[in-house]
């Protein structure tokens, strides 16, 4: 019987993954990480563009006039302007990114505010339990506060290495990996911490408020 060898391949492949799993490395900066499983959730196509969703309008905004406003139930109120925003830690990550519409794009690298950095500046206060966002389109659209309390949540300014594209949401836009891309507002401008959910723009127009791609949760 010829001798086995091991498949050196695979166990390279089975590496990456484990360490692509470990998430977050000695410097602080999250890697790939993926707290979910990897893969394609229930009635879901992959995509290899990046189609764009939204209401149809596209505001202007130039990053001098552009600011991002934290308020609701946290001791410490905030309004950052771009500079500020920047001057904040930034965080990468690489995602999937599960659109309701049924298509995900895979392996995203995002640069960004982790929420959880913005979280401990402004510090919710205890009745906080809801997040709504508003956006420069007149978008809104709200998560459970545990929902965003997560270390893959991120106010995106980067995508593969670029800016945020105008049509994406740029200059700032949210990302919740675990959830469908509608929880994730594009041109944030507010975000405001509540006690009571507050539903949004498509909560109220019949999509599942939970949103989660793995249960195939997508309307209500
Ligand atoms: N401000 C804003 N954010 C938004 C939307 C929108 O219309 N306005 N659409 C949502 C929906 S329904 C989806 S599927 C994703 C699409 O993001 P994309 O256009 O970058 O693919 O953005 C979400 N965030
Ligand atoms: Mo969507």
């Amino acid at each position: 019987m010829p001798m086995q060898e091991p498949n050196e391949k695979l166990i390279a492949k089975k590496e990456e993954w484990a360490k692509a799993k470990r998430g977050l490395v000695e410097d602080g900066v999250t890697q790939d990480h993926r707290a979910r499983a990897v893969g394609l959730p229930p009635g879901q196509h992959r995509v290899n563009n990046w189609p764009v969703l939204d209401l149809g309008i596209h505001p202007d905004l130039p990053l001098d006039q552009w600011a991002l406003t934290v308020s609701g139930l946290v001791e410490q109120p905030i309004t950052w302007t771009w500079e500020q925003f920047l001057a904040q830690p930034q965080v990468e990550l690489v995602t999937d990114f599960h659109c309701v519409t049924t298509w995900s794009t895979f392996d995203n690298a995002w640069l960004g505010v982790a929420f959880r950095h913005l979280m401990q500046l402004v510090k919710p206060k205890p009745d906080a339990q809801f997040v709504y966002f508003t956006s420069y389109d007149n978008y809104s659209t709200s998560l459970p506060l545990e929902a965003c309390d997560d270390d893959d949540v991120l106010l995106v300014q980067r995508w593969n290495g670029k800016p945020l594209p105008k049509e994406h949401g740029g200059p700032v836009r949210v990302h919740v990996p675990k959830r469908y891309a509608w929880k994730g507002a594009k041109w944030v401008k507010e975000i405001i911490f509540l006690e009571n959910d507050r539903p949004g723009y498509w909560e109220v127009r019949g999509y599942s408020n939970t949103a989660l791609p793995w249960d195939e949760d997508r309307y209500a």
